[in-house]
């Protein structure tokens, strides 16, 4: 095989993996415009394989999105509507302990909670959303809150962004999810999500999460106006901060969805595009331990085929999935414990189902 990658003009990428060497910018823009996927593929892999093993991880969680409202609107979001929309919803604590309990008996170990940046919610809210979860389940994790969501809790707060993580923690937040990343580039920003904090922002935030003690997850929005090389930024940012902090537990690339969004005239990603991002990110993020294929949003069998394409985590049961629904996933609303360690196995990897922070719960 190593000879067909020379043949295909990647001795120099093979060699810098063999040698785990740092892959550049440059290398990262040859692998996205290769056409050999399966060259591509098997480079990853090497470094799944060193990283990772046959290990892949799952997790057994709940998604509460808390509400829509949002004052952002950005151009590829179709779930974020404005306070007047007959579409927006907002949950009372009471609907959030609710759909806890509603769900009481199952071993869920992470609650995944995100909502839009809503332009009247007291700080009091957020506290009690936590503390209304820890209160039911004391045991489980929590997962909450995007940067940007953080930088918004931290103006309601009146107080510095590392005081208001103090604060979130002790009401039971556990760690922070990827989103909100979007891409870095301040044109794609201009372009898509003007309103929203900047990618220096998000990433400045990401950085004090991490000095505050909390691990966190990063993402990219591909597939809709970003080039090549603003994507390979977008790693790089990444990797920079990694450096310095060794904060992010994995990356997830996430699919651009574009039905009832305001970019609906695009395309969806094509699988082809799915595996190169999950491949390249595995091949230049090389300070990351996890890299997630979200199988919500590229079906769960191209997550089954990502697991030979850099990727070691298919996230979970998730359960009520509502952003990417809205624009137009048609993936299913959750997977059994079964579903995933059934289509790991049949992938020829070891399912290992963790708890946020990758401890094993059981190997499979
Ligand atoms: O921040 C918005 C993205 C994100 C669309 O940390 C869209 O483990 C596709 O970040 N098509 C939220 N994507 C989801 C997210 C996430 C999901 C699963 C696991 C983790 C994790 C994080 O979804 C948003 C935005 O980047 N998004 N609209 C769309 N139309």
């Amino acid at each position: 095989m190593d000879n067909l990658i020379i043949q295909a003009g990647l001795g120099n990428i093979l060699e810098k993996i063999r040698n785990s060497e740092r892959l550049s910018v440059e290398d990262g823009i040859k692998l996205f415009e290769h056409p050999d996927l399966l060259a591509v593929g098997y480079l990853a892999n090497i470094v799944r394989q060193r990283v990772n093993n046959d290990n892949t991880y799952f997790i057994y969680n709940q998604h509460i999105n808390y509400s829509n409202i949002c004052t952002n609107l950005c151009k590829f979001c179709a779930f974020g509507k404005d306070k007047s929309s007959d579409l927006a919803y907002e949950m009372s604590i009471s609907d959030v302990e609710k759909k806890i309990r509603e769900r009481i008996e199952e071993p869920i170990t992470e609650i995944h909670m995100v909502g839009g940046i809503h332009p009247d919610l007291p700080y009091s809210y957020y506290l009690d959303l936590l503390r209304c979860i820890k209160k039911i389940r004391p045991e489980i994790h929590i997962q909450a809150f995007t940067c940007v969501e953080l930088v918004h809790l931290a103006e309601l707060s009146g107080k510095s962004l590392a005081d208001t993580i103090s604060e979130l923690k002790e009401a039971g937040l556990g760690s922070v999810p990827g989103g909100g990343a979007e891409v870095f580039s301040p044109r794609v920003r201009e372009l898509t999500c003007e309103k929203k904090l900047s990618g220096q922002g998000w990433l400045n935030a990401a950085k004090t999460v991490h000095e505050m003690g909390l691990k966190s997850n990063a993402t990219m929005l591909y597939g809709h106006i970003e080039t090549t090389r603003e994507r390979m930024e977008h790693l790089d940012m990444l990797r920079r901060l990694q450096d310095e902090t060794k904060g992010f537990l994995a990356y997830i690339p996430l699919a651009f969805h574009p039905k009832n969004t305001e970019m609906s005239n695009l395309s969806r990603t094509s699988g082809i595009d799915d595996l190169k991002n999950l491949a390249v990110a595995r091949c230049f993020l090389d300070n990351f331990p996890h890299i997630k294929a979200y199988w919500v949003m590229i079906s769960p069998k191209l997550a089954q085929v990502a697991l030979s394409f850099g990727a070691d985590d298919i996230d979970g049961t998730v359960k009520e999935e509502i952003i990417t629904h809205m624009a137009g996933a048609e993936t299913e609303q959750a997977m059994t414990r079964d579903q995933l360690v059934r289509i790991i196995r049949e992938a020829g990897r070891v399912p290992v189902e963790r708890d946020t922070l990758y401890n094993v719960i059981k190997m499979y």
